[in-house]
């Protein structure tokens, strides 16, 4: 199938600005080009535009109007994307573009009869809602928004079907919120910190989620914040938290993912340029995004994923 790059150059839902200027960056660094040379159709839509909203969430909540806004240009242009068959990869923008990609996959699948579930690859599970956060940053709350959370009223326009909490899974992180922490707990949602991956593992870990998925018979929409790295591999962003994944980790996440050839759509989240030290941060993000579509070292076949 053939791959769309779809820009959304969003960072009012991040507590510090740059991330405007991630797609351009992803760009610059080829992306596109590295995809075409693993033997993918690739199609760069260019960046959505936002539309018009006018919104108060109340609360600390802030920029909702531009995330809003963004949400539902990402919706309406992801919808259309899996309508023409294609596997939409959006390039972030701050993590709360996933307001918009994640409802777009979820609307898919439900009109095809089948479930959704969602790997989030994040330091931090973002499941704030407005009346939880301390910080307001909406890029916070995207999980809890497309789980059917509360308090979102208005950021799109038509309602979608949730995501079963159950079905979204997070990995990687060591930065939970309190009450967002009671929260995830109350919905069941699969949870797996650092300490799970230092005891198990990342491929067991990851090998349960794919699993499930392939157990459904589901899409899969896999949210790839760069803060789940380790600072040290990943600079270029606003909110790093020390104890993340490492090099070699975070390629094996995806590479297990392209082995399972079970996603079918990928955000690259809250990449800051203006933050990254000479390229190094976004290379990265190109380099797990080609692991993500087949680029493997030596040319083994793979038993299982
Ligand atoms: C914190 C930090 N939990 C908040 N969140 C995120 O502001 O809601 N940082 N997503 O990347
Ligand atoms: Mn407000
Ligand atoms: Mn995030
Ligand atoms: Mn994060």
């Amino acid at each position: 199938g053939s791959i769309a790059l779809i820009g959304a150059p969003v960072d009012g839902g991040a507590g510090m600005s740059g991330c405007i200027m991630g797609p351009a960056a992803l760009r610059v660094a080829n992306i596109g080009g590295a995809l075409g040379n693993l033997g993918y159709q690739v199609e760069d839509w260019g960046n959505v535009t936002p539309e018009k909203v006018e919104l108060n969430l109340g609360g600390a909540t802030h920029h909702e109007n531009e995330v809003a806004g963004f949400a539902r240009s990402l919706y309406k242009t992801g919808v259309d994307a899996f309508s023409k068959d294609f596997l939409p990869i959006f390039l972030g923008g701050d993590h709360s573009l996933s307001m918009g990609t994640v409802t777009a996959a979820a609307r898919h699948a439900a009109a095809k009869g089948k479930k959704l579930h969602v790997l989030w690859l994040d330091a931090h599970p973002d499941f704030n809602r407005p009346d939880t956060s301390h910080s307001g940053n909406m890029h916070g709350m995207s999980a809890a928004f497309f789980c059917g959370e509360d308090g979102f009223d208005g950021v799109l326009e038509q309602k979608v079907e949730p995501v079963d909490p159950r079905n979204f899974h997070v990995f990687g992180v060591r930065s939970i919120d309190q009450k967002e922490g009671e929260l995830l707990h109350e919905r069941g949602v699969n949870v797996m910190d650092m300490r799970h991956i230092d005891e198990k593992g990342v491929a067991s870990l990851i090998r349960s989620v794919l699993e499930a998925v392939q157990r459904d018979d589901a899409m899969l929409h896999v949210s790839l914040d760069v803060d789940f790295l380790d600072p040290v591999y990943a600079p270029g962003v606003g909110t790093t938290v020390p104890g993340g994944a490492t090099y070699r980790e975070a390629h094996l996440v995806m590479e297990m993912i392209c082995d399972s050839g079970l996603m079918t759509s990928l955000d690259l989240v809250e990449l800051n340029p203006y933050l990254d030290e000479r390229g190094k941060s976004t290379r990265m993000l190109v380099n797990l995004t080609e692991s993500g579509f087949g680029r493997r070292v030596f040319d083994r076949p793979t038993s299982e994923y």
